[in-house]
């Protein structure tokens, strides 16, 4: 197992279709490895593959609360089946952008579909924390991140911030 880097804005690998999975291997088994290592030592709640810079459709995420056992999931080519048309406002944040957070409404209630790491098919109806990380997730295999449901003033501030913070990164 190991911790891999995070890949942050404005790296152009966030913006990219992860493609499906096609076969369970041992390269995969060990992607999940790493991507729960990686996302419990972040911390985070949630972490899709093409955040360590691997772009196929896999997600992890444990939203389980820090006096509770620890509840990893590894979710193989998900996809969202139904959403609610209640919607609901969630703080959400992202390992890719650090330590900003902001408000995004979304469905309140989704059914997801996805395939375990023993090659089954589990469909799932979430609500709260889980059912927005899993929209969160999702996003991310497809290219969309949380910035972009949010205001052009505020998504272009916080991108200016991290493209100085790349700049100076790059000339140190
Ligand atoms: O995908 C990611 O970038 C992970 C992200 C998931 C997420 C969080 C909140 C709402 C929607 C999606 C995170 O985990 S950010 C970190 C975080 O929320 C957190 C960290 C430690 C404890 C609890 C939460
Ligand atoms: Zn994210």
């Amino acid at each position: 197992m190991s911790i891999r880097p995070l890949v942050i804005i404005p790296d152009s690998k966030l913006r990219l279709i992860s493609e499906p999975v096609k076969e369970i291997t041992s390269e995969i088994r060990q992607l999940a490895e790493d991507m729960l290592e990686t996302m419990y030592d972040a911390p985070g709640v949630g972490l899709a593959a093409i955040q360590i810079g691997v772009p196929v459709r896999m997600v992890t995420m444990d939203v389980s609360k820090s006096e509770e056992e620890r509840q990893p999931m590894v979710l193989i080519n998900p996809e969202i089946v139904w959403a609610s048309e209640e919607r609901r406002v969630y703080e959400e944040g992202c390992l890719s952008i650090p330590e900003y957070y902001e408000e995004v409404e979304r469905p309140d209630r989704v059914r997801f579909r996805y395939m375990t790491l023993q090659g089954e098919t589990v469909e799932q109806e979430a609500d709260g924390l889980l059912a927005t990380c899993v929209q969160h997730e999702i996003d991310h295999l497809n290219g969309v991140l949380f910035i972009d449901y949010l205001s052009k003033l505020k998504r272009d501030r916080v991108l200016t911030k991290f493209r100085k913070a790349a700049r100076r990164e790059a000339g140190a």
